[in-house]
Parts: C-alpha cells; sequence; structure tokens
C-alpha cells in the first residue's frame, strides 16, 4: 500500500485500524455533481457515486460502456457496485468501528450480480489520513494551498482500457490501496474519467482556488467543476488530457471527450468549524435536485446535506425537476 505524507516525506504503517482509530478532529463535508451523457435511451448513464455522511466515506464508479455491443447497460452494474458498497460501509462502520475500503469493494463485488463491470473508487477519513482503494481511472486528487499535492494511483491495461470490475474481469483483489495525510483546509475532488480527461490539473486547481475565493458550498463548487468538465468534453477545440493522451499513444484527435461526468468535492474541515459550517444550513428542498440546460434531463444534481446515495433506479420525469430527489439512506 502506499502511504503518503503530503509534505513530501513517505511514512509508513502495517496496521490500518490502528491509525483508524487515531484521534482526530477532521471531517469531511462532501456534495456531487453528476452530469451523464445525454441519451434518452439511458438517463442515467454508465457512473455512480455514493456519500457516506456518517461514515466519512464516499465512493464513485464508472460502469464500462462497451458492454452495449452486447446489449448489457453497464450503469446497471455501477449503481448496484456503489449500492453495495454503501451497503457495506454502513455494515463495517456498525460491525467494526471502521471503514476499509478495500473490505468495502471486495464486498460490494461480491454482492453484485448484475452484467458488465466497472471502475470503482472508494476513499474513506479516518483520523487524519484519507484511505483509498481503486480498481481503474476513477480517482481522487487533493488541493491543499491551491496545488494538487496528491493523487491516488489509476490503473489501465493500455490506452483507454482501464482495469474494471466484473465477473469476467478483474475482482477487487487488483485494487491499489494507498493513504495520505490530510488537515485542514485540504480539497478532495474524486470523480470518474468525464472529469480527469476532460480538466487539466491546473485547471482543477484553479476553479477550487475560485471557489474557495467565493467562499462557495462544495455542491456548488461540485457543479461548477462539472459544468467546466463537459463544456470541455463537448468542445472540439479543447486542449484536454484526453487529447495529449490520445496522441500520445498514437491516435490523431482533438478536443474533449464526450462522457459521463461525476464530481464529488469534500472538504476536510476541523469538527468544530463543521458544526458551524453553512452547509448544514442547506435546505434539502435547496438542493435535492436540479436539471437544466437547453436538453431537457441532461444535468442531474445530486446534492442534499445529509445524502448518501442518489436514488438512481427511482422512476422520473425527464420534463421537470421536481422529482429529481436523492434518498438519505441514513434515516
Ligand atoms: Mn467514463
Amino acid at each position: 500500500m502506499v502511504v503518503m505524507e503530503c509534505s513530501g516525506s513517505l511514512s509508513t504503517f502495517s496496521d490500518q485500524e490502528t491509525v483508524s482509530r487515531t484521534v482526530s478532529n477532521l471531517k469531511m463535508i462532501s456534495a456531487s455533481f453528476y452530469i451523464p451523457k445525454n441519451n434518452p435511451l439511458k438517463p442515467l448513464g454508465d457512473d455512480a457515486h455514493f456519500i457516506c455522511e456518517p461514515e466519512q466515506t464516499i465512493g464513485v464508479a464508472d460502469g464500462v460502456g462497451s458492454w452495449s455491443k452486447k446489449g448489457i447497460d453497464a450503469g446497471i452494474y455501477a449503481r448496484n457496485l456503489m449500492l453495495n458498497a454503501a451497503d457495506s460501509v454502513r455494515d463495517e462502520m456498525k460491525k467494526y468501528g471502521v471503514v476499509i475500503p478495500k473490505r468495502v469493494l471486495t464486498k460490494a463485488f461480491l454482492n453484485t450480480k448484475a452484467e458488465g463491470s466497472s471502475t470503482a473508487c472508494i476513499i474513506t477519513l479516518q483520523g487524519e489520513f484519507l484511505h483509498c482503494a481503486n480498481v481503474g481511472d476513477s480517482k481522487f486528487v487533493l488541493i491543499r494551498e491551491n496545488k494538487i499535492v496528491f493523487r491516488s494511483p489509476v490503473q489501465q491495461s493500455k490506452f483507454n482500457c482501464p482495469y474494471q470490475l466484473g465477473k469476467i474481469s478483474n475482482t477487487p483483489s487488483v485494487a491499489e490501496e494507498c493513504a495520505c495525510k490530510v488537515q485542514e483546509g485540504d480539497v478532495i475532488i474524486a470523480g470518474t474519467d468525464g472529469l480527469f480527461d476532460n480538466v487539466d490539473e491546473k485547471e482543477l486547481e484553479t476553479l477550487v482556488f475560485m471557489g474557495l475565493l467565493e467562499d462557495i458550498k462544495p455542491e456548488v463548487l461540485a457543479k461548477k467543476i462539472a459544468m467546466f468538465a463537459h463544456a470541455q468534453a463537448k468542445d472540439p477545440c479543447a486542449c484536454t488530457p484526453f487529447q495529449r493522451e490520445s496522441i500520445r499513444a498514437g491516435f490523431q484527435r482533438s478536443g474533449g471527450k464526450y462522457d459521463d461526468i461525476t464530481v464529488v468535492v469534500a472538504l476536510i474541515m476541523s469538527t468544530s468549524m463543521a458544526a458551524w459550517s453553512p452547509v448544514w444550513e442547506a435546505t434539502p428542498a435547496e438542493f435535492c435536485g436540479e436539471a437544466f440546460d437547453d436538453s431537457p434531463g441532461s444535468w442531474f444534481y445530486f446534492s442534499h446535506p445529509s445524502v448518501t446515495l442518489p436514488l438512481y433506479d427511482l422512476p422520473f420525469s425527464l420534463d421537470g425537476p421536481d422529482l429529481l430527489v436523492p434518498i438519505s439512506l441514513s434515516t
């Protein structure tokens, strides 16, 4: 496992559970924004994510779209995987008082019966450390004082072919684990390749810097970042990480990559600050759901002060925002 002190010195520890019990006054305040590709036949896209606020754990997943050639919707796999992961997170905390991401991923994988495959990244705050288990190219970055100081590792077998969990794909045994020390004021941005393939690290740093300057809430920052990624994704002239990686891999390509875009923003705050944070004053009605832009139904906004998981399988109308309501599984 990679364990990183973000000051630059490398530290190691052998017993994750010992570390997890370290007393800390840090808390993650998390929110998300999801923009699925505009496809009326598949309005929920291939990405999925969850936020387990009481357990201080988040997860993102990206169903592998090429399953559609076999008539399989990998978004269902990704959503089931994240639902099962959120269940495992709550079980782990109840039983052991600690969340171990690789164990969560393993349980979620074993409980997911859908056809398909998906990348997955599970991130949890334990004491002063973020712990992560990852399969594939979803990831998180840690921003401190306007600079990315840590990136979780990504895994792909070749260009644009990420490792993936699935019955005939990889198992969680390939998951890479990492940990990094965090401090108050750090910002974690987790997401799928729809984010990281379309937004440069410098751009991400600037978006976060501007957001913090304006003192915006995590849900607003997540939305701004997702909107920027969406604009890049649809711009045939944008200079993007995906364009550069394509050329490096020998493909002529310009512009962004049109893809589902998941952004989760987590602010590291001290518990005393978090207690009066404006985030907690947000009303569910204000943040429960939004659909906008010129293509109705193409943008879904899932955020809630106590959100744990968007209810992706809820049948809803694409005509208006009213039914785009995430559920809270914490009640
Ligand atoms: Mn993707």
